[in-house]
């Protein structure tokens, strides 16, 4: 069974249109799904702890007497540590070592200066006393987002990072927990669903609330972040995973076709789209699509993504190609050409960018160092990985001088006046010296 991938030309008079097609998918709120969180949620944070007890029972079929026996101890977290391969643990460290050398750097200072009056004005940087990482359970647990998420936390200098995760029926992830313990996660709850956002956001007798809370979770765990949002900070709302190539049809078509897999086998509704000036480059790839897919073990969610939301784009030069990957900002982007440096100038609208032929996308998914967390659906337009500067916050600084509060105080009493504010005004005015 060949996979039939749309082809899209960007000379023809109806691209637009079609690309417009393309990038639509299914992002529709389920009223149903709207009500039960609402009702989970209030259950959280009028009853804390029993409602939690209630909920994990309903939805993970387990029965304990108390939220701290959903606790995971810091022990528990070593002992996943040494009961994990040896070959898993070892990667796992040095792609914790990348991420954090890397999110080093995006630690922002705070700064001050004076100005010709002797006031000081600046931005003190602080972090965010406590943050929640939710992790999904079952199939899309992946530890690497835990070190994602955990470790740019931890390199912001957050005061303790909360981890929730389900474990339906028991069954914990110990490479799941072992990454946490790698990341320096400093508490973990076997607490899952719209019920753990709640217990983050509110906090609970037993799980601490928390200021923001980040990662990846189904349509129940989304919509619950959306409607705590203001209680608490959130991270972006992931959509599915997309990934484009620009190929100047100089790469090995396999590679190719395999990079498109990496986020074709995501979900079903994750977007793998090449752009290429070669058309026989596009039927290429097509042909390594169609012998590749049946060695692949989710050849099934591979089939259902390429077929549904993929596209093979011809465009008249690299040039063009950007023009096109500019309006699709996607979330990943490879530059699969032999001058990517030059083509990056032409590139404004992507959430990670992988330059040259050897750079898989799926080593940024790992351990290259930069965040694997990134804007979908076109949201790369207007925001940016997930990083340090996420769990960090501004305050201003202002400190007048005697001679700054006088000269700045005439221009704010003059503002307070226009707008009908006479404490502000009398409130400067008290500040300015009338000695002259
Ligand atoms: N590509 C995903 C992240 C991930 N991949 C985790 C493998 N594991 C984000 O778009
Ligand atoms: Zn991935």
């Amino acid at each position: 069974m060949t996979v039939n991938i749309k082809r899209l030309n960007a000379s023809q008079n109806d691209f637009d249109s079609q690309l417009a097609t393309l990038l639509a998918w299914d992002d529709s709120v389920d009223h149903q799904v709207n009500e039960s969180v609402r009702h989970i949620l209030h259950q959280v944070k009028t009853r804390g702890d029993e409602a939690i007890l209630e909920f994990t029972e309903k939805f993970d079929r387990l029965n304990v007497d108390s939220v701290a026996e959903l606790e995971m101890s810091q022990n528990r977290l070593q002992q996943a540590l040494r009961a994990i391969p040896e070959d898993q643990r070892v990667a796992l460290e040095q792609a914790a070592d990348r991420v954090r050398d890397y999110h080093e750097r995006q630690n922002q200072k705070s700064w001050q200066y004076q100005d010709e009056d002797g006031t000081v004005l600046g931005q003190k940087v602080t972090p965010l006393d406590r943050a929640g990482l939710y992790v999904p359970g079952g199939k899309a647990a992946y530890p690497s987002s835990v070190l994602m998420n955990a470790i740019p936390a931890k390199v912001a200098g957050v005061g303790e990072v909360i981890m929730v995760v389900p474990t339906p029926d028991g069954v914990v992830n110990d490479l799941v927990l072992a990454a946490a313990a790698i990341a320096g996660v400093d508490r973990v709850f076997t607490v899952g669903g719209a019920q753990a956002v709640g217990a983050l956001a509110y906090g609970t007798e037993t799980i601490p609330a928390v200021d923001k809370i980040v990662g990846p979770g189904n349509i129940f765990v989304a919509t619950a972040k959306r409607e705590v949002f203001g209680t608490v900070g959130i991270d972006m709302i992931a959509g599915p995973s997309e990934i484009l190539v620009i190929c100047d049809g100089k790469t090995d078509p396999d590679w190719i076709a395999m990079d498109l897999f990496s986020q074709a086998e995501h979900d079903e509704q994750a977007q793998s789209i090449l752009i290429s000036p070669d058309a026989d480059f596009l039927d290429a790839v097509e042909a390594s699509i169609n012998k590749l897919l049946p060695t692949m073990e989710r050849a099934d969610i591979i089939r259902t993504s390429m077929t549904d939301r993929a596209a093979l784009i011809q465009v008249t030069d690299l040039s063009e190609a950007a023009k096109v990957s500019n309006r699709i900002a996607p979330e990943h982007l490879e530059l699969s050409v032999e001058a990517p440096e030059a083509l990056l100038d032409e590139i404004r609208h992507a959430g990670a960018i992988f330059m040259g032929r050897y750079t898989a996308e799926a080593l940024g998914d790992y351990c290259a160092g930069p965040n694997h967390v990134l804007p979908t659906s076109g949201t790369a337009r207007f925001s940016s990985p997930l990083g340090v500067y996420d769990f960090q916050k501004r305050s201003s600084i202002i400190g007048f001088s005697a001679k700054g509060a006088d000269r700045m105080g005439r221009v704010a009493s003059v503002l307070a006046r226009g707008e009908g504010l006479t404490a502000h005004a009398r409130s400067a005015e008290y500040r300015i010296q009338n000695d002259e």
